[in-house]
């Protein structure tokens, strides 16, 4: 009943009004006569978040009470992008804050824009870690994601001269309003030290570790609204804090100084997000990060746990914890010391709790983005995990041996540490070995790391422990919310709002496929989105693209493996080809404007040239009058989350060309298509699924297959390459300096002719030049086109992350939702 004082009860406009008021003058001690956008953001997100308040907290305590199984949904990323306008949309208030915003003399959309993204990830990964947490609690399950909170998110992109500069995203600069600091909610975590023996109660002799540096680990949460629903999700996110006891006694002068370094040292340690997609850099400051957070992690669950007073064998009865990625592996001997060293467990029991508790998701093949930690690094940082690690693989390889038995070969392919000068601890082996099921992220991928990664682990394990759960996307914030127009199109046509939580029914849509007027409302709504990112391009980078025109779009990290390189290439290509043309065979041709966006690691060299090709040649074609406007390029800077919100809604087709069997899954594709726009993919990753579940008339595919591309990468190395000759003729031209000083980019085309190509380009060009054709003809035919498009739409249901959380639940979790009621 104390509640009724505190939380809003009114959500009509003047109720909202006099709250954000309210706030204006209390939270930000500002008077109206100095209100600007900022402060009036900041007085709205308050407003809301006060009544997402009151979910959250009847949430948690009806969690605490009943005590049902949880998951705990491990990640070192969390790209959760903005709040606002998700929450507003969660609580089904956004209409009334429009007026009530407007009423003080602002713009809802404007406030918008004022709030920073939480760009507390890379990519892909990070993405789908805040899509599943969005499911999650839309759908009541009891989950809590797990994470860093970085002082600093991915960087910002800048581009100077065409070339990439980076800038700190100094994203908590201002008060955030969406994240509740746990001043009382602290661990400590160790770091170094030495290991001793000792003597516990029971009179047994256990390890114990000592010694070293500690730091704090602070608590912040994040809440996650849920969809039509009461219940609100959590990110728990940890932040590193110097340990607050100083021991004065202990340090001459001399050392006081360098106890002040350390006390930074500890402080930085959440600082900054490594900003590698894909690979791996072995840096001491990451392991640590790794450690720190699957230590405080641990450290809360089991606080949480031992409240309920179960015993420890009932532990995965209540604990159920996804890791994302090997990243969070640590967790699996950091759980076994707790329970042996500290809780004086037999270690054959401690380690069925483990491999009862974690489960692991693989979502990368790429070798250079497999964690491996080399030992000495390790035994400096962590040794007494590394002695367990060492015992966990001893004890694993005997299994193996009884059953192969003399089979050296299988011991060493199969170890997790793998010998050579370092030593290395293969982190993605240490997983599957400490986790109950491990999963891929699309069909193709679980078949692959089936047979290529872990087949050895299946003829041991047997295959029923790896099994695919293809990824999925939220519907509401890359439907609902990214593209309202679409939104309200669907719920009229459809007769109500349920798709936005029950997505399959989106294939309702089929049987308006070929209605005419349907087919023009569906069209003009594409239009409008484009006008808008056009409005954007125009209004940031100066730059005049034409609706009219077939916006072509690839924005994802720029890897080699993704081929952007492969994309300007062609790009370049159909200049050349326009160059060739008569005026009036120009004037026939389908407008196209090509629209890239990405960030390169900032070590990643050629990742870098890539951009400057973009940039260099969009500098010439946007340029050279003759074309008559029938191409042109952008490189949109600093691509993130809130971007995409502006830039998905607007394709006409998008690319997703990885090199057959290097992409994971992909998840921008799903977004793309479910609004609408058709795709143009190699077949990898979810690109075939998406081709499964939408019809193969209704996707462009091309490029060789991933059981392929072994016997080709052979052949080229003994045989030579093959260079197509409309490849060869774009070369040239880069290389006659049709695109500046040609010295620049020499690097980026010896990765084609002296490096072997190891992603192949030359060898898929050809039919990926084929496609883009198809694609042109098939864009003419406008009716055509526009039924292809809401076909896309309709056959969306599958890649629903709702769908997606509900398999991990079901088959992994073993939860069930937990409803709570208002
Ligand atoms: C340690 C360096 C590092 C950092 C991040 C290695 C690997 C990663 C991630 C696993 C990279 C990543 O984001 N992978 C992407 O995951 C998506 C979600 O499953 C997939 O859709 C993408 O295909 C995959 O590239």
């Amino acid at each position: 009943t104390w509640k009724k004082h505190i939380v809003p009860e009114k959500n009509d406009p003047a109720s909202i009004e006099s709250d954000i008021v309210h706030h204006t003058i209390t939270t930000l001690c500002r008077g109206v006569y100095n209100l600007d956008k900022l402060a009036m953001y900041q007085a709205t997100a308050h407003s809301v978040r006060d009544r997402l308040l009151e979910d959250w907290n009847l949430t948690q305590e009806a969690l605490h009470r009943e005590n049902p199984k949880r998951c705990y949904y491990m990640s070192m990323e969390f790209l959760i992008g903005r709040a606002l306008d998700n929450a507003l949309h969660c609580l089904h208030v956004k209409k009334n804050y429009n007026q009530s915003v407007d009423n003080l003399g602002f713009s809802l959309e404007d406030l918008l824009c004022e709030e920073k993204d939480a760009a507390l990830g890379n990519g892909g990964l990070g993405r789908l870690a805040a899509c599943y947490m969005d499911s999650a609690a839309t759908q009541d399950y009891p989950t809590w994601g797990y994470g860093l909170r970085y002082q600093y998110g991915i960087f910002k992109q800048m581009i100077k001269d065409g070339y990439q500069t980076e800038m700190p995203d100094y994203w908590l600069n201002f008060d955030n309003p969406w994240e509740f600091p746990r001043a009382d909610i602290r661990y400590e975590v160790r770091f170094h030290g030495y290991v001793a023996t000792k003597i516990n109660e029971k009179g047994e002799t256990r390890m114990t570790w000592e010694g070293g540096d500690k730091v704090q680990a602070m608590a912040y949460d994040v809440p996650i609204p849920g969809f039509d629903t009461k219940g609100c999700g959590n990110i728990r996110l940890w932040s590193s804090k110097p340990l607050n006891t100083f021991d004065f006694d202990s340090f001459n002068a001399g050392d006081y100084e360098r106890s002040v370094a350390e006390q930074t040292a500890a402080q930085n340690l959440t600082s900054v997000l490594y900003p590698n997609d894909n690979h791996l850099v072995g840096k001491e400051l990451r392991l640590k990060q790794e450690y720190f957070f699957v230590s405080a992690s641990l450290q809360d669950i089991i606080h949480r746990f031992k409240r309920a007073k179960c015993p420890w064998k009932d532990f995965p009865d209540k604990v159920a914890v996804q890791m994302n990625d090997t990243h969070p592996t640590l967790a699996v001997p950091e759980l076994q010391r707790i329970l042996v060293d500290i809780e004086g467990l037999e270690w054959d029991d401690a380690w069925d709790i483990v491999t009862r508790t974690f489960a692991f998701t693989n979502h990368t093949v790429l070798p250079e983005a497999l964690e491996c930690w080399s030992v000495p690094m390790m035994e400096k940082i962590l040794p007494r995990h590394m002695q367990i690690i060492y015992d966990i693989n001893l004890f694993f390889l005997q299994k193996v041996e009884k059953v192969f038995v003399g089979d050296r070969d299988l011991l060493k392919r199969i170890s997790i540490i793998e010998e050579g000068s370092p030593q290395q601890v293969r982190m993605a082996f240490l997983a599957v070995v400490g986790s109950h099921t491990v999963n891929g992220v699309a069909a193709l991928h679980s078949d692959l790391i089936r047979k290529h990664l872990f087949n050895d682990f299946i003829k041991y394990y047997g295959p029923d422990k790896f099994i695919n759960i293809t990824n999925g996307i939220t519907p509401r914030r890359w439907l609902y919310q990214a593209n309202p127009d679409l939104r309200d199109l669907i719920t009229t046509t459809l007769g109500s709002e349920d798709w936005a939580t029950k997505l399959d029914l989106l294939k309702g849509l089929k049987k308006f496929a070929d209605d005419t007027k349907f087919q023009s409302q569906w069209a003009a709504v594409k239009y409008k989105n484009k006008e808008r990112l056009a409005f954007w391009i125009k209004a940031n980078m100066g730059i005049t693209v034409n609706p009219d025109a077939l916006f072509d779009i690839q924005v994802k990290r720029i890897h080699e493996y993704k081929r952007q390189y492969m994309n300007i290439l062609s790009v370049i290509y159909r200049y050349q080809s326009l160059k060739k043309m008569s005026a009036e065979d120009i004037s026939q041709q389908v407008p196209r404007v090509v629209i890239f966006g990405g960030k390169a690691a900032p070590g990643y060299y050629i990742a870098k040239l890539v951009i400057k090709l973009i940039n260099s040649a969009a500098q010439v074609i946007n340029n050279d009058k003759s074309i008559q406007d029938m191409l042109k390029v952008v490189f949109i800077p600093d691509y993130n989350v809130s971007l995409a919100e502006i830039i998905v809604p607007a394709s006409d087709i998008s690319q997703h060309i990885s090199t057959a069997g290097t992409e994971a899954s992909g998840t921008s594709n799903m977004k793309f298509v479910l609004n609408g726009g058709l795709i143009l993919g190699t077949v990898d990753g979810a690109n075939i699924e998406i081709g499964e579940q939408i019809g193969a008339e209704n996707i462009f595919m091309f490029g060789v297959l991933s059981d392929e591309v072994e016997d080709i990468r052979h052949n080229q190395k003994y045989h030579g390459l093959f260079m197509d000759p409309s490849l060869q003729v774009v070369i040239d031209s880069i290389q006659a300096g049709q695109f500046g000083d040609p010295s620049i980019f020499g690097p980026l085309i010896n990765t084609l002719t002296y490096g072997g190509d190891y992603y192949l380009i030359s060898v898929d060009f050809k039919s990926y030049l084929q496609k883009h054709t198809e694609v042109d003809e098939t864009y003419r035919d406008k009716k055509s086109w526009v039924k292809k498009s809401i076909m896309c739409t309709a056959g969306m249901g599958f890649f629903s992350s709702d769908r997606a959380v509900c398999e991990y639940a079901d088959k992994i979790w073993k939860l069930k939702p937990f409803k709570v009621e208002a």
